[in-house]
């Protein structure tokens, strides 16, 4: 098959955001300051990213009358935008500086992976070829050095795209694939990450039922690599010390309100008081509404860490009640000074998602034709600073700390490549590689041996075989003074620690569900 035509026909919509700088960057080498001295133009390097902005595909029927297309996608999630934009905040704030990559200017194509794994293979496809009609001859022939992708979303998505850029040797740095299957340096030789491995939390949750004494549990995992293995490792641990499952439930990836009853109907039958869920927000939705019609209380959740401190459900009404007392794993937290201005000053026309985010939270369109439909015009002056809600949330900075971590940590390695001094160099006879065109595998030294401290945070981030330490908060779901639920630190897990000092918890912090003081039992 002509692969050429193929990518031509199905890439044409991901493609969400490029850096006109690295377009420019092929022509322009050099341009004059204002005082007449020339300056010579900074290299671009490439940096790639994947989000899963939207939540779904837009279903359509399997026709083979017609050729097919790339599908769209729907269901805007702000928490994942705000991930994306986080993207660009990093990189614009390594590019104003001087003393980190002085003489490169880091530019970046950005893809939705729209939590499917097809998208994701097909942006990764698009972001290797460069072969995307939006942007004609984006790399120039052997223009702007494409350096790594950070991306690209759930374990299922990289697990697809680490496997295409594994081939070529080409690093990926993610920032919330998980899944244990992911450690395999063998399958996935160029993958590594800012978010602990799972491995670690499925045997801090087992901890957690040791340390209370329940030896009678529920399980409901997600329909992907993160909950099944999740669950799986977390079953092997708790079952080897003699705890018992009393039911498993698998929470479907498409919409499927028959198997919503069958676990809300499993977990009112069941006498286990404690339900593990390993899941994402997106995937555990749907069941809320289930718990919500059977009033389903006096039960303590034990929560992962994609939906610990999630809005989509800690904020959905009348939750209270239910999920009250939860107990749940999140990776560190932290401050992203300026982060919450750069959110706020997206511009809508910069492009199409954006422009999609503007008409949702102002319920307008910039869409002529929907326009003429009746739909309000977005005027574009709409009152940004008074947004409330998930995206310029910045309350709770944990994977959008790690996606900050991820692109400093790529800024970091090509910095170390760039400073490389030739006779002392890594690679053969000590030679260097060229920033101006290195190769993936160059680049992947430098991110092997790389040891960097956090701007703002200082904290210290180096990769151990891909992976950084296991280390957790543990949060109670405590209600406020309003009736909404806080997130209470009340103790941490740090895998690194001798094995009697890993599970620190306060037990008199927890409030349980329904406000009480007493550890529920379930034996
Ligand atoms: N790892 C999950 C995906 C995921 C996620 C999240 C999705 C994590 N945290 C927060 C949405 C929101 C952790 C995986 O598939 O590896």
């Amino acid at each position: 098959m002509d692969l050429t035509g193929f990518l031509l026909v199905f890439c044409v919509s991901s493609l969400l955001y490029t850096s006109s700088d690295a377009e420019a960057s092929c022509k322009l080498k050099a341009k004059f300051n204002l005082r007449g001295y020339k300056e010579v133009l900074k290299t671009t390097v490439v940096v790639g990213g994947m989000f899963p902005v939207h939540q779904r595909l837009v279903s359509t029927d399997a026709n083979t009358t017609i050729p097919p297309e790339s599908s769209d996608c729907e269901g805007f999630n702000f928490r994942t935008f705000r991930w994306a934009q986080t993207m660009l905040f990093a990189l614009n704030e390594i590019n104003n500086r001087t003393d980190l990559l002085p003489r490169t200017e880091l530019g970046y194509v950005i893809y939705d992976s729209c939590f499917t794994i097809s998208k994701a293979v097909e942006g990764t496809l698009t972001f290797l070829t460069g072969q995307d009609e939006a942007v004609p001859n984006y790399r120039c022939g052997d223009g702007p050095p494409l350096s790594a992708l950070v991306g690209a979303g759930g374990s299922d998505l990289s697990i697809a795209t680490a496997r295409i850029l594994g081939l070529y040797y080409f690093p990926q740095m993610s920032y919330c694939s998980s899944c244990s299957v992911l450690e395999s340096r063998f399958q996935y030789p160029t993958f590594l990450r800012t978010i602990p491995n799972d491995e670690n939390q499925s045997v801090a949750m087992a901890k957690l039922v040791l340390h209370f004494g329940w030896t009678w549990v529920g399980t409901i995992a997600a329909e992907d690599d993160y909950g099944k293995y999740g669950i799986k490792r977390f079953k092997e641990v708790v079952e080897e010390a003699g705890v018992c499952i009393s039911f498993s439930e698998t929470l479907p990836k498409v919409s499927n309100p028959e198997a919503m009853q069958r676990i809300a109907q499993a977990v009112l039958d069941s006498t286990a008081k404690i339900i593990v869920v390993f899941s994402s927000d997106v995937d555990l939705s749907p069941l809320l509404e289930e718990l919500l019609l059977h009033n389903i209380t006096n039960r303590t959740w034990i929560a992962s860490e994609a939906w610990v401190t999630s809005a989509a459900i800690s904020r959905h009404p009348d939750i209270l009640p239910v999920l009250g007392g939860t107990i749940g794993f999140a990776v560190k937290r932290a401050e992203i000074p300026g982060l919450k201005e750069h959110l706020l000053a997206v511009n809508p026309y910069n492009d199409t998602l954006t422009e999609e985010f503007w008409g949702i939270v102002f319920n307008c369109t910039m869409n002529y034709t929907q326009v003429l439909r009746g739909m309000k015009r977005c005027t574009g002056e709409e009152m940004i600073d008074r947004l409330n809600n998930t995206y310029s949330d910045v309350s709770q900075l944990r994977i959008t700390y790690n996606v900050y971590k991820a692109v400093y940590a790529v800024a970091y390695a090509l910095h170390n490549l760039e400073e490389c001094v030739v006779g002392s160099g890594p690679f053969e006879n000590g030679t260097c590689a060229d920033i101006n065109k290195f190769e993936p595998w160059q680049l992947m030294y430098y991110l092997k041996n790389l040891r960097f401290t956090v701007p703002h945070t200082r904290e210290e981030i180096f990769f151990n075989n891909g992976d950084v330490e296991g280390f957790y908060e543990i949060l109670n779901w405590q209600s406020d003074s309003d009736g909404e639920i806080t997130y209470t630190h009340i103790g941490y897990y740090n895998s690194s620690a001798p094995a009697a000092d890993m599970l620190t918890i306060s037990n008199d912090s927890i409030i349980w569900n329904n406000d009480v003081l007493e550890t529920p039992r379930s034996v």
